[in-house]
């Protein structure tokens, strides 16, 4: 079982991120990858951009990993033992492509109204310097939420392309380069991004969000998330079915109505919604 040292905690609590965490062997990589990239092959084309939230209710081997020890195990000891999965979101940059991610912090879309929610992010190809990793600026996750611009660049991967205006330096921006196998974790308040995919593969992360449940949804009317460990009292969240295998009909269905109740949060008071629901 992993454990953090209390020096870690005290440093997570400060930095705000944590890497490199070995928690999937090559193989059990490939067969996610595997199966990532079958079902791609199967649709003609990369994950379309409804597919890429809540995505554990279309993959079952990804609602499997968010109830894996390996990856709870070091949650639990951040954020304690009752724990909500709220998203996962495919991060996926082809080869040779100018896909970036701007400077932001999550906090200020998410529509969540705790301090303690967290990114779990899975490398399941190499997430390099080349390939674009991230990188976040250490202690940002505990001042102010920073000044955003909507810029909706054409290569930036996030929904408006929302960037920080002013108060990061770049000079002091911490990369995390992982392997195939490896998470980051990261509060969700600190402002990271990440470059462009230089390499000749595929740069495929998988994003997990995980909270406490004493969390509301304060933007949006609706919202949903799994109960992955513990027990949840508050109840604030719909739980999510548990898929049978992949693409279950009725975990799809929950899916898209998931994704479109997420967008309206993320395009909450937006000047255009780009959203391909
Ligand atoms: O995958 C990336 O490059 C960015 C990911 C990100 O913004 C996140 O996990 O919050």
């Amino acid at each position: 079982m992993f454990s953090f040292s209390p020096n870690e905690i005290e440093q997570f609590e400060e930095s705000g991120y944590f890497f490199p965490i070995t928690v999937l062997s090559g193989d059990e990589v490939k067969v996610c990858r595997d199966s990532l990239e079958r079902f791609e092959a199967s649709q003609g084309g990369s994950l379309k951009s409804s597919q890429r939230n809540k995505a554990h209710l279309l993959f079952k081997w990804l609602d499997d990993l968010i109830r894996d020890p390996r990856i709870l195990d070091p949650v639990e000891q951040l954020i304690g033992p009752n724990i909500l999965c709220w998203n996962t979101l495919f991060w996926i940059k082809e080869s040779h492509s100018k896909s970036f991610v701007s400077w932001h912090q999550d906090t200020r879309y998410w529509g969540l109204s705790s301090d303690k929610v967290l990114s779990v992010w899975l490398a399941l190809s190499p997430a390099s310097v080349e390939s674009g990793c991230m990188r976040v600026m250490p202690g940002t996750h505990r001042g102010e939420v920073l000044p955003h611009d909507d810029r909706y660049h054409e290569d930036n991967m996030l929904t408006r392309g929302q960037e920080i205006t002013r108060g990061v330096k770049e000079t002091e921006a911490v990369l995390m380069p992982l392997e195939p196998g490896q998470i980051s974790i990261h509060n969700y308040r600190i402002a990271h991004a990440s470059g462009p995919n230089n390499s000749g593969d595929r740069r495929i992360g998988v994003s997990m969000h995980f909270m406490p449940p004493d969390t509301e949804q304060i933007v949006g009317n609706w919202d949903s998330a799994a109960l992955v460990r513990g027990e949840d009292r508050q109840g604030n969240f719909e739980p999510t079915p548990i898929p049978e295998k992949d693409f279950d009909p009725l975990a799809v269905e929950f899916q898209q109505k998931a994704a479109r109740a997420m967008s309206e949060v993320l395009y909450a008071g937006a000047e255009r919604n780009t959203a391909k629901l």
